[in-house]
């Protein structure tokens, strides 16, 4: 199954409210991040959830054990289904956000590999395939890879078997759906859909990669 994730990245409260009705009827989650939360507060996740799909916290989480389970432990008391982290902070930490998430009935998606261009000065050379093996060591649920680099996250797919890959990158950045749909299991989209003229036709349009 691959699903369609739309990153909500606006700005306001108003507008992600707004461009959450008209896109829900053809995605499967939202994630949201540091833009939203940082302007609007964490109540909006409390909003965004009377369109009843699963809500993603991306605050890369990438701290101390304790603080990192502070943290998530604050997402999930605001409705979130899923918390994505860091990898690169080591096994104690990314346990910390898979045991708070699975306190909850949560889900915890590690970042192995970024999309964008510099990702590659650090996450190459044996980084994100170590992080591949941390993720089946402390048994979360997934991975963010990217879709800028299909070849990658299909490398990284074979060291992490049926565990999930929820992947950024397409549009704005230039990956290729129809490049990645079949490797993954949800296809991250914020710009080509919440920039677009209209939203809905935005992503009704990405959700013909939907399976
Ligand atoms: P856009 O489609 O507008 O490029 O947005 C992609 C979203 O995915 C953003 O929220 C970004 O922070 C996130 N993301 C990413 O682009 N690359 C990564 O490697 C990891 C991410 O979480």
């Amino acid at each position: 199954m691959t699903d369609i994730i739309l990153a909500l990245d606006v700005s306001t409260g108003k507008d992600a409210l707004s461009i959450a009705k008209k896109t829900a009827p053809f995605i499967d989650a939202i994630k949201i991040g540091y833009p939203l939360v940082l302007a609007a507060g964490l109540e909006i996740a409390n909003q965004l959830s009377d369109e009843g799909l699963p809500l993603i916290a991306d605050f890369k989480v990438a701290d101390i054990p304790n603080t990192s389970r502070l943290i998530a432990e604050e997402v999930f008391s605001h409705g979130f289904s899923g918390i994505i982290c860091h990898g690169f902070v080591g096994r104690d930490s990314v346990l910390a956000c898979v045991e708070t998430a699975h306190d909850h009935g949560g889900e915890c998606y590690v970042v192995t590999e970024m999309s964008h261009p510099g990702a590659v000065d650090f996450f190459h050379g044996g980084i994100a395939e170590r992080i591949a093996g941390l993720v089946c060591e402390t048994n979360a649920d997934g991975i963010i890879a990217p879709a800028t680099r299909p070849e990658r996250t299909s490398l990284l797919r074979t060291l992490i078997g049926t565990k999930k890959i929820l992947s950024p990158g397409v549009g704005a950045q230039g990956g290729d759906p129809a490049a990645i749909a079949s490797i993954v299991d949800g296809i991250i989209v914020g710009r080509a859909i919440y920039e677009a003229k209209d939203p809905g036709s935005a992503a009704e349009e990405y959700s013909r990669f939907r399976t």
